[in-house]
C-alpha cells in the first residue's frame, strides 16, 4: 500500500513543499494537509499549508483558531517557481484547485478523478469515506500516533465527509473512527461541527423551503440569495432527510456563475455521473455517490427549469 514513505522518495529536499487543500476548503481538505505536513514533519521535512479562495465555513475557521492549524491562503503565502506542491482532498484536473507556481507533484484525495493525474506520487481511494481517512492510515503503516490535534482535525474531516458516519462509510472508515475517537478531543469537535449553522442561515432554509419543486423523488431547490457552500450543503442535506426525497440539487447565484450542491440516496443515480451528464456542455462537476457538485458560467446557464429539465434527462426521468 501507499504511504508517506513512498511520498517522501519522491521529494527533493533541497527544495520546498507546499501541502495545497482544495479551493474554499472543507474540514476533510485541511485536515489531511494539516496531518500530512504534521507526518513530514516527523520525518524532517517542513512544509508549507495553503488552500485556494477562502475559508467560508465558520465552523472551520474557529477549528482552525482552536486547533492552531498553521494553515493559509494561498494568496498570502510566497510560493517559488520550484516548489514541490502535493495536493489533498481534490486534483488538478478538477476546477476547484487554485493553479499556483510550482510543479504538482503528487495527489492524495477519496474522489473519483476525470483522468489519471500526471505526477510523480498519486494516491487516490474512491471508496473511502474522507481523506482523512487515507491519511489515518498514513499514520497507521508508518507506526505514527497523531497528536490530539491532528486526530481532532482527522476526526472531524471524517464526521464531516460521511454525515456523521450515514454516507460512504467503508471498513477502514470505521476503523478510523474508533481509533481516532480515543485520541480526538471529540467534545470540541462535536460542539464546533454541530454549531455550523446561525440564525441568520434561516432566511435561507425558509427561501428553499418556499422555492423548492419536488418531482416523484428529485427535489429542485433555487435559491437567490447568495450563501456559503457549507449551509448550501446543509441546505441539500436537510431536504435529503426528507422521506419521499432521494436526490436533490440546490441552486445559488454567485458574482459570475452560478453553484449546485446535489444529494442522492440511490446507488443507480450518482451524484458524480448524473452532474456531468446533467451539465454537459454548460458547466462542470463531480463527487462521489452520495454527494457532489458544480458550477455554470453565467453566460451558459440554461435557467432554472432549464437546468431541471437537464437533471430530469439525466436521471432518465424525462
Ligand atoms: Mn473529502
Amino acid at each position: 500500500m501507499k504511504g508517506i514513505q513512498e511520498l517522501i522518495s519522491h521529494i527533493d529536499r533541497s527544495r520546498d513543499v507546499v501541502i495545497q487543500a482544495h479551493d474554499f476548503p472543507d474540514h476533510d481538505a485541511v485536515a489531511s494537509a494539516y496531518a500530512l505536513s504534521s507526518l513530514l514533519g516527523i520525518n524532517e521535512l517542513p512544509s508549507i499549508l495553503c488552500y485556494g479562495g477562502e475559508i467560508q465555513s465558520n465552523s472551520l475557521s474557529e477549528a482552525i483558531k482552536q486547533l492552531q492549524i498553521p494553515i493559509a491562503a494561498s494568496s498570502a503565502v510566497e510560493i517559488r517557481e520550484n516548489a514541490q506542491i502535493v495536493v489533498v482532498d481534490g486534483f488538478l484536473g478538477n476546477s476547484n484547485i487554485a493553479g499556483l507556481p510550482g510543479e504538482v507533484l503528487g495527489v492524495i484525495d477519496h474522489h473519483s478523478p476525470p483522468s489519471d493525474p500526471d505526477c510523480k506520487y498519486w494516491d487516490i481511494r474512491e471508496h473511502y469515506g474522507s481523506c482523512s481517512t487515507i491519511l489515518y492510515e498514513y499514520y497507521k503503516i508508518s507506526k505514527n500516533e497523531p497528536s490530539r490535534s491532528v486526530a481532532t482535525a482527522l476526526l472531524m474531516g471524517l464526521m464531516m465527509d460521511t454525515a456523521f458516519m450515514t454516507r460512504s462509510v467503508s471498513p477502514v472508515d470505521l476503523e478510523a473512527f474508533s481509533v481516532l475517537f480515543k485520541l480526538a478531543d471529540w467534545q470540541s469537535g462535536a460542539r464546533l461541527l454541530k454549531n455550523s449553522l446561525s440564525l441568520n442561515d434561516l432566511a435561507v432554509f425558509r427561501e428553499a423551503i418556499n422555492s423548492c419543486i419536488v418531482a416523484d423523488d428529485f427535489c429542485f431547490v433555487p435559491i437567490q440569495k447568495e450563501c456559503t457552500p457549507e449551509v448550501m450543503a446543509l441546505v441539500a442535506d436537510f431536504f435529503l432527510g426528507l422521506r419521499e426525497v432521494h436526490f436533490v440539487v440546490v441552486l445559488e447565484p454567485e458574482r459570475d456563475e452560478y453553484r449546485l450542491s446535489v444529494r442522492s440516496e440511490d446507488l443507480f443515480r450518482p451524484c458524480d455521473v448524473i452532474i456531468r451528464r446533467a451539465l454537459d456542455g454548460v458547466g462542470a462537476g463531480g463527487g462521489h455517490v452520495h454527494m457532489g457538485g458544480g458550477s455554470i458560467p453565467r453566460d451558459l446557464f440554461p435557467g432554472e427549469e432549464g437546468l431541471r429539465k437537464r437533471f430530469l434527462v439525466a436521471m432518465g426521468k424525462e
